[in-house]
């Protein structure tokens, strides 16, 4: 501990990060075994990123269960920087070896202020509009529920910039098998995605989060 304070990168970083996290020991989970570095949290939707790598940028309303998803992926708490009240206009940058996630808030929460959202808005149009780094998106929803105005304002864009896109249908085992099966069908159709862009996922069983893996590293290998 030499406790000198790194300098502040050309667009600031908000926080004192935990720079680096470790494998998961013995874990299941399918990028378990992998180091995440976290260069740290920027309000800048244009902020450069050294070295230049694929991005994966990760959307989801509040609650969708992305922390937990992200915990099942890594088997490591990765998100619990991206939680903290008053962090809604922030990227939350993960380097993975060979590309970067960004980590968005959650939207959609009904507490936040007009300006917050404002902020929000403005960020992630920032990202999915001007980012040329931008391989794909991970777009979470509630299996359970139908898309909501908030979703359609993210589609809107994602359709805009015709970027490849992830969905994965959390919290799939809150349903029984049948009804599974009909609101993936139902959700991919009125998502106008093709089937295989398309995971039921449970953080809590498991299911699908080694497909979800596998089809991250195939989005960002597609480059
Ligand atoms: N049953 C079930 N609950 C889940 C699942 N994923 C998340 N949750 C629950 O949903 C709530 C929100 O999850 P969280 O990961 O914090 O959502 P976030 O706000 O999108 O990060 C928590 O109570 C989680 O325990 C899942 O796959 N199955
Ligand atoms: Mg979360």
């Amino acid at each position: 501990m030499t406790g000198r304070k790194s300098p502040a990168g050309p667009t600031g970083r908000s926080e004192t990060a935990p720079p680096f996290f470790p494998p998961a020991i013995e874990s299941k989970a399918p990028f378990g075994s992998i180091p995440v570095h976290f260069p740290g949290s920027f309000p800048n939707p244009r902020v450069r990123l050294d070295p230049v790598l694929p991005e994966i940028v990760l959307l989801g309303r509040s609650n969708v269960g992305k922390s937990s998803l992200l915990n099942a992926l890594f088997g490591r708490r990765l998100a619990r920087v991206s939680n903290t009240p008053g962090r809604t206009a922030l990227i939350n940058v993960f380097q993975l070896p060979g590309f970067y996630l960004l980590d968005l808030p959650g939207y959609g929460f009904a507490k936040v202020s007009h300006k917050e959202r404002e902020r929000y808005q403005a960020l992630v149009r920032g990202i999915i509009q001007s980012r040329s780094t931008l391989t794909g998106v991970l777009w979470l929803l509630d299996l359970r529920h139908d898309p909501t105005a908030d979703d359609q304002v993210h589609a809107d864009l994602l359709a805009a910039r015709q970027l490849p896109v992830l969905v994965a249908l959390t919290k799939a085992d809150k349903l029984p098998y049948g009804q599974q099966q009909r609101r993936l069908k139902e959700l991919t159709r009125s998502l106008a995605l093709p089937p295989e862009q398309v995971q039921l996922t449970s953080s809590t069983t498991g299911l699908g989060i080694p497909e979800l893996a596998e089809s991250l590293l195939a989005l960002v290998e597609a480059r």
